[in-house]
């Protein structure tokens, strides 16, 4: 039996929380055994400029740039552009660095002449020296739309960021994404894997707008391999972010279980937290880790624990 590190692993991520898996991975597998698919849903145009919030996540994360207090954006990066924004009059909302602002305005110049957003993450993730392969969900448009209650249908950075995600939800919609295809590149990686995993992003806002690209929970289901989800929810509440409130605004429990019944049968085994003591009548495989990733160690020590466990339990 080969060890698990020379086999080749997809994982699925949204932004910071399923990154950390990724990170923990690189620092475990063969640059050339990981993909990491990223959602685009929470994409959009701003002051001109093409922003992917979760694809530089990725990207910054990877190659050792991010900011590791926000878990987005560049290190000791600046606000000189912002700063003159607001002496013409602006309001800029969103936190736009001034090295991060270089990625934007590159990726937005070479879509404009034709190249495509895989093409771009490519030559991004080349010139930041990161060897695994980093694929957008899409290339298609497909932008996550929040109707809400308080605030009625928001863009998601207006959701997420303008308003703090503090707008009560009434429902989600994956725009455009029935007719977003998958690409190649994402085909490939998927029928070439020998583990797929779902870090733990929030299932509604960073999973659910990549299993809705067309064709792509098919392709998943067509692979007859160990596909793996892990919790964001522990003891009843999100490591980071709106997904707990979200859940009961969309009227799920919020619980680790309800996690695992938005995957269906997209995934064949599930972890979740050691800190949860109840997680009974699950007919899938499941285990136990501790899933809070605060350093880098943790980080690698609970990939390890994963690729050790799905080794054991789902027999590749
Ligand atoms: N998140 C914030 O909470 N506030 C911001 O101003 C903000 C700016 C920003 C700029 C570039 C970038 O790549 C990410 C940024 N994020 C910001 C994070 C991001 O919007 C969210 O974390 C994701 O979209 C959710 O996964």
């Amino acid at each position: 039996m080969a060890l698990i590190t020379e086999h080749k692993i997809v994982v699925f991520v949204g932004g910071v929380g399923g990154t950390k898996l990724a990170l923990g991975l690189q620092n475990i597998i063969a640059p050339e055994n990981l993909t990491v698919i990223v959602n685009t849903g929470d994409d959009f145009w701003h002051y001109g400029l093409r922003i992917c919030p979760d694809i530089d996540t990725v990207l910054y994360t990877l190659s050792g740039r991010v900011n590791r207090d926000f878990g987005w954006g560049v290190a000791d990066d600046s606000t000189i552009t912002l700063d003159a924004l607001k002496s013409l009059g602006e309001s800029p909302w969103f936190l736009l660095g001034d090295k991060d602002m270089a990625t934007h305005l590159l990726r937005s110049h070479l879509l404009r002449q034709g190249q495509s957003l895989t093409e771009i993450v490519q030559h991004l993730a080349q010139k930041m020296g990161i060897q695994s392969t980093i694929l957008p969900m899409t290339d298609a448009e497909v932008p996550t739309i929040v109707h809400t209650e308080t605030h009625g249908t928001l863009e998601f950075q207006e959701y997420f960021v303008k308003h703090r995600w503090q707008p009560i939800v009434t429902s989600l919609e994956y725009h455009n994404s029935h007719q977003a295809s998958l690409t190649d590149e994402v085909t490939n990686a998927i029928n070439s894997a020998d583990v797929i995993l779902f870090g733990p992003s929030n299932p509604w806002l960073s999973i659910a707008p990549i299993l809705e690209v067309s064709e792509m929970r098919a392709t998943l289901l067509s692979r007859n391999i160990p596909r793996i989800a892990v919790t964001p929810i522990v003891e009843g509440k999100a490591i980071k972010g709106p997904a707990a409130k979200l859940m009961s605004e969309l009227g799920y429990e919020v619980s680790a279980r309800s996690v695992a019944d938005f995957y269906g049968d997209v995934i064949t085994g599930f972890v979740y937290d050691q800190r949860d003591t109840h997680f009974e009548s699950y007919d899938k495989d499941s285990v136990a880790f501790d899933t809070i990733m605060k350093t880098d160690a943790d980080k690698i020590r609970l990939m390890r624990e994963i690729l050790a466990w799905v080794t054991q339990t789902e027999g590749i």
